[in-house]
Formats: C-alpha cells, sequence, structure tokens
C-alpha cells in the first residue's frame, strides 16, 4: 500500500468548516483507491498560491513530515492547475495528484463493462491531455493509475503525444457514441411499452446497490468501498402481484464530482434523466448526511431531472437507536419519505407500496375476453396497457390487463366483470 498525505486547504470560513468532513471523505477515497493514509495537513490563507497552490513554508512542512512518515504520495483534496501540480512535484521530488485524478484512478479500477472503460478512459486523457508537458511523470499516467509505482516515462516527443491522445480521444468518442445509439434504442422500447422506470440515485456508498438486490431480487456487487457500481443496471422489479418496473442502479454521486466524470457518465445520467421516478437513496447513519444529500439534489438540478417525480429514502435505519420511531412515519401515506433498512428489509414493503401509487397511479386492472379474430385489439392493446397475463381458453383470450379507466370504454363490451372485479388494489 502507497502511503500517503493529505491536504487540504481553505480559503474563507465556509471551507474552514467543510474542511474536515472534506478531508474524511478524501481519506475514504484515498483508501477506496489503495492507499495508506499516512497524514493530514490542513491550511488556512486567504488565497490560492498560484505557483504551490499552499504557501511556501506549509510545502516545507509537508516535504519534512513526508521523509518522516515515509510517504510517497501527496494528494491535494482540491483540483490543481497542471502548472501548480507540476511545480509541487519539484518541490516535494514525490508524486503529487489532486482530488480529481484520485477519483479518476478509483473510477479506473472499478470499470467493468466496455462502456465503463470507455468512458473512464475519456476522462482520463481528457484530465492528461493539459498535462502533458514530456515529463516523465506525467506521460507515465496515461492509461494508469496515479497511485501504483509510476510506468517509465514515454521516450516519443511530446507533439507525437499529443497527437495519439486526440486519436485516441476521437476513436472513444465515436465509441461511446455507438454504445449510446444502443442504449437509447434499449430505452425507446422500455418507453414504448408503458412499463416505468426507477432509478436509484444518491451519494456513493449510501446502499444503491444494496436496495437494487432487495427490490429486483438481483444480486450486484456491493461493497463498503466507495464508488462499487459504475456500470447502470437495469432489472425488473416484482410487486407481488406480478405487476413489474424496471430499476436502474446507478454510480453514486460525490461532492466535487469531477468534471471530465459529469461529461463521461452523461449515458448513465441520461437513464437518471428519462426515469419516470427518482429514488434519492440517503444514508441516515453517516455523518453529514444532508450535505450529502444537497449534493445529489444540486447534481440532479444540473443533469435537468428536477421536474421528476423524487421519492427520499432513508436507509441504514437499522444502525439508529429511534428505528421504530421513523418506521412509524412510513404510516403517513403523504409522505414523501420512506425509512427503510435494505439490509434488514424493514421499511422494503412501504417502499414498495409507495412505489405502486406513484407509478401505477392512473392505471387500474381489468380481466378482458377478446376473441381471437379480433387480432386489432389483440395487437393495439400492449401499446396503451399493460398486459399482466394472456391465457387461451378455446375461440377467446383471457386477459388481465393494467390500464387507464377512460381508455377502457371503448372496450366495455370485452371486459370481464371490469373493476367490481379485479379493481381490488393488491395487498403487499
Ligand atoms: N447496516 C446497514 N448497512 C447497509 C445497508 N445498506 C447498505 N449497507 C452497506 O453499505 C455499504 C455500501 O452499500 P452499497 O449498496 O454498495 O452502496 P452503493 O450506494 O451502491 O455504493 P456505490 O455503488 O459505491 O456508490 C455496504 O457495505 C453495504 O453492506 C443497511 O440498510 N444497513
Ligand atoms: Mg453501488
Amino acid at each position: 500500500m502507497e502511503k500517503a498525505i493529505l491536504v487540504n486547504l481553505s480559503t474563507n470560513q465556509k471551507e474552514k468548516l467543510e474542511a474536515e468532513e472534506s478531508m474524511n471523505e478524501l481519506a475514504g477515497l484515498a483508501l477506496a483507491a489503495g492507499a495508506q493514509v499516512v497524514g493530514k495537513v490542513c491550511q488556512v490563507r486567504s488565497a490560492v498560491s498560484p505557483k504551490l497552490f499552499i504557501g511556501e513554508g506549509k510545502v516545507e512542512e509537508i516535504n519534512r513530515l513526508k521523509d518522516e512518515l515515509g510517504a510517497e504520495l501527496i494528494i491535494f483534496d482540491h483540483n490543481l492547475r497542471p502548472s501548480q501540480q507540476r511545480g509541487l512535484e519539484n518541490a516535494l521530488q514525490v508524486k503529487v495528484i489532486d482530488r480529481t485524478q484520485l477519483i479518476l484512478d478509483i473510477f479506473a479500477q472499478r470499470a467493468h463493462s466496455n462502456e465503463g472503460k470507455l468512458q473512464v478512459e475519456l476522462a482520463q486523457l481528457s484530465y492528461l491531455l493539459p498535462r502533458l508537458v514530456g515529463k516523465g511523470i506525467a506521460l507515465s499516467r496515461l492509461g494508469g493509475s496515479g497511485i501504483g509505482p509510476l510506468r517509465g516515462p514515454g521516450e516519443k516527443k511530446l507533439e507525437e503525444d499529443r497527437r495519439r491522445i486526440q486519436d485516441r480521444i476521437a476513436k472513444i468518442k465515436h465509441e461511446i457514441r455507438n454504445v449510446q445509439k444502443r442504449r437509447a434504442s434499449q430505452r425507446q422500447s422500455r418507453k414504448e411499452s408503458l412499463i416505468p422506470l426507477v432509478s436509484l440515485v444518491g451519494y456513493t456508498s449510501v446502499g444503491k446497490s444494496s436496495l437494487f438486490n432487495a427490490l429486483a431480487q438481483e444480486t450486484t456487487f456491493t461493497s463498503s468501498q466507495l464508488f462499487a457500481t459504475l456500470d447502470p443496471l437495469v432489472r425488473r422489479a416484482y410487486f407481488s402481484d406480478g405487476l413489474y418496473f424496471f430499476l436502474s442502479d446507478t454510480v453514486g454521486f460525490i461532492r466535487k464530482l469531477p468534471v471530465e466524470l459529469i461529461t463521461s457518465f452523461k449515458a448513465t445520467l441520461e437513464e437518471v434523466n428519462e426515469s419516470d421516478c427518482i429514488i434519492h437513496v440517503i444514508d441516515l447513519s453517516a455523518p453529514g448526511s444532508e450535505g450529502q444529500a444537497e449534493a445529489v439534489s444540486r447534481i440532479l438540478s444540473e443533469i435537468g431531472a428536477s421536474g421528476i417525480p423524487r421519492l427520499r429514502v432513508y436507509n441504514k435505519i437499522d444502525l439508529l437507536p429511534d428505528k421504530d420511531d421513523l418506521l412509524m412515519r412510513n404510516q403517513q401515506a403523504a409522505a414523501d419519505s420512506i425509512y427503510v433498512s435494505a439490509k434488514s428489509g424493514e421499511g422494503l414493503p412501504a417502499l414498495k407500496t409507495k412505489l405502486r401509487s406513484l407509478l401505477y397511479k392512473d392505471l387500474e386492472m381489468f380481466e378482458m375476453r377478446i376473441p381471437k379474430d379480433r387480432q386489432d385489439i389483440l395487437d393495439s392493446l400492449p401499446r396503451w396497457s399493460l398486459v399482466l397475463k394472456k391465457q387461451e381458453k378455446g375461440d377467446y383470450y383471457e386477459m388481465q390487463v393494467m390500464a387507464n379507466p377512460q381508455r377502457m370504454l371503448d372496450y366495455l363490451p370485452y371486459l370481464e366483470g371490469g373493476e367490481k372485479n379485479c379493481g381490488k388494489k393488491p395487498v403487499f
């Protein structure tokens, strides 16, 4: 494990107040990237130094601390300008990385799907391009990670490298466009089927994948590491009567999410943007969960998703002493906050009931008998209703569908008992 020292700079009161939380988060990120945090250094200064970001005295202090602790890596809790990063590396003679690169490293380690890998590589290259100075340290980062041993310096000329990277960027963008087209057509067919799409979003590690597993009865990778999920996943999640919806697990958010990543993960975020409902998962047991929730809300409005109905789901209540009081609040029908534990399953029935009424509030259940020779009706039905069951019975099909009662008016002769028999709300 590489030993790392973390550095934070506050230039105003607000930053000073947030410094501790931000540094704790940075420590979590460093750990997730495979580094061991051996020291933390904070500075309060009226302004950022253009040359070395922090003051020269502070650089000296870090230099001494680095030798004392045997640190091989300095991680800044900010975004450094390329020249500042170079200046710091020269002064300290060890690798210096910033928050963006740290997050890029984690993403690079976590990306599994073809698309995820492409997106991370694109983000890394976009980050690297302005930092290319023909120097060994900068060049060695190409395609690799900031954490871990330095790769041998590239011998090629700077111009050549730049062109190579630009070519690669163009190629990746092209490939990503193809992937996005495929994704868009998948989305289109989902849309036509009337089945709603629900996206789980939230800060990293709040338990999105755990909820995904609990709701969709699927197993995706969950881990206490940050950013365990990068690739968006869509699965069916069923209510107990066979009715279902699509559920999407998405990449976790974080404060100061690097802009390179937001651009690259636009495809993932589009999934969120086109959903019928957003489940905003919040880890109620985490210190600073309100700040995390605010950051997520901010990112959601940045990507234009503010208009989508949203449910706030407070997770991990099993870790809290007032769990039972919180569960009681789920009884309030009007609430748009639900308290759950993905781990113990408590609160999940309330969440499902809520989702059910939210997603299918305009639809009711009908039983129909449709003669086999009415192919026109059989063809059109799936376009405006949800077909839950279709069974052959002699000259008929017996069908169970969910539909808007208004639309059903044209089909009264084909209804079996109508609402009286089958409109009963299912119990979960
Ligand atoms: N005690 C408790 N732990 C939970 C609960 N839900 C999730 N966890 C734990 O929290 C950690 C993160 O869970 P994930 O489901 O991977 O979180 P995520 O939001 O998908 O995280 P990323 O994909 O990394 O953004 C794991 O160690 C889970 O076991 C819960 O209800 N209670
Ligand atoms: Mg996850």
